[in-house]
């Protein structure tokens, strides 16, 4: 399941919708009646960042196995340039050319997110670019060549993309182990409406952006794996069966573990009920960026 959301006469209403074929997740559940005939097309759903296969998740496990709890860094004390890529089809903010206050009250979103961590967020730049394939871009030829064209810096550099990806999604992102393979797909794409004061509600108070950079410091969702297994390879989030979505306070999906962890930055609740990493999620960043990102 995703987060989703289909927008009627203007106004988004949250359902629970498509399954993605990525989480491998079966259990969608029917919309109510209203929902299913919407004034207009699916406007947006879940995170489609694509999992990494078992073999690439176990060379990741044994390249940070040796990094020690110790050598993690202090809060704030690893800056990562954001270099941001704004994809528009047109001049106006619902056209996707969204504003560079909107912009900055995104990268401060960040760095409260990420307060806790050892992470502090720097806008470089910002570019525009107007490209109408771009801009529906959820994936594919269109968002290599999207890249190809625009992306900047290294390995511990974020590049963001902006755009209207369609589909019904809200964003994707890279893991730090694929940038040495794919360096040129590095980065994060988010729905443009999905920044603080866009239109996604009740996905737009920046923490889709939160999530996704999450990935991109190698964080996988806190229900990959579901209710066995190493799960998201963070011994402090407890197991979760699937995604949750809205707030559902006192969700337990997995028996023993505690509490699923509904506020969880990876999770795919409400952005105003998601509001944590926890320190086992901080020592994974630290060492997955460390390992790959020379970070
Ligand atoms: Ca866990
Ligand atoms: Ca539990
Ligand atoms: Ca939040
Ligand atoms: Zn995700």
């Amino acid at each position: 399941m995703s987060r989703s959301v289909i927008s009627m006469g203007g106004k988004f209403a949250v359902v629970l919708g498509t399954v993605m074929a990525l989480t491998g997740c079966n259990n969608s559940e029917q919309k109510p009646a209203e929902e299913q005939q919407p004034t207009q097309q699916v406007v947006k759903s879940g995170c489609a960042t694509v999992d990494l296969t078992e073999v690439e998740q176990q060379a990741v496990e044994a390249a940070i196995a040796g990094r020690v709890k110790t050598q993690a860094r202090a809060n704030g004390s690893v800056n990562v340039n954001v270099y941001w890529h704004v994809i528009n089809n047109g001049t106006t903010v619902a056209l996707g050319n969204i504003t560079d206050a909107q912009i900055a009250s995104q990268i401060s979103v960040l760095n409260a997110a990420y307060a806790n961590t050892p992470f502090r967020f720097t806008l470089v730049s910002t570019d525009r670019t107007t490209n109408s394939t771009w801009y529906t871009s959820s994936g594919g030829a269109s968002e290599k060549k999207m890249k190809a064209a625009l992306r900047k810096g290294g390995a511990g550099d974020l590049n963001v993309y902006s755009n209207n990806m369609g589909g019904g999604l809200l964003g994707w992102a890279t893991f730090p182990s694929s940038y040495a393979s794919q360096p040129s797909l590095d980065g994060v794409v988010i729905l443009y409406s999905s920044l603080p004061g866009g239109t996604a509600a009740p996905y737009n108070e920046g923490d889709t952006a939160t999530h996704e950079i999450g990935h991109w410091l190698g964080l996988y969702h806190t229900f990959q794996g579901g209710c066995t297994g190493t799960g998201d390879s963070v011994s402090d989030t407890p197991a979760e069966a699937s995604s949750a979505f809205g707030c559902p306070t006192g969700r337990d999906t997995c028996s023993g573990g505690g509490l699923d962890p509904i506020t969880n930055f990876m999770d795919y609740t409400d952005d105003s009920c998601m509001n944590t990493f926890t320190a086992g999620q901080n020592d994974r960043m630290d060492s997955l960026v460390a390992q790959y990102r020379g970070l």
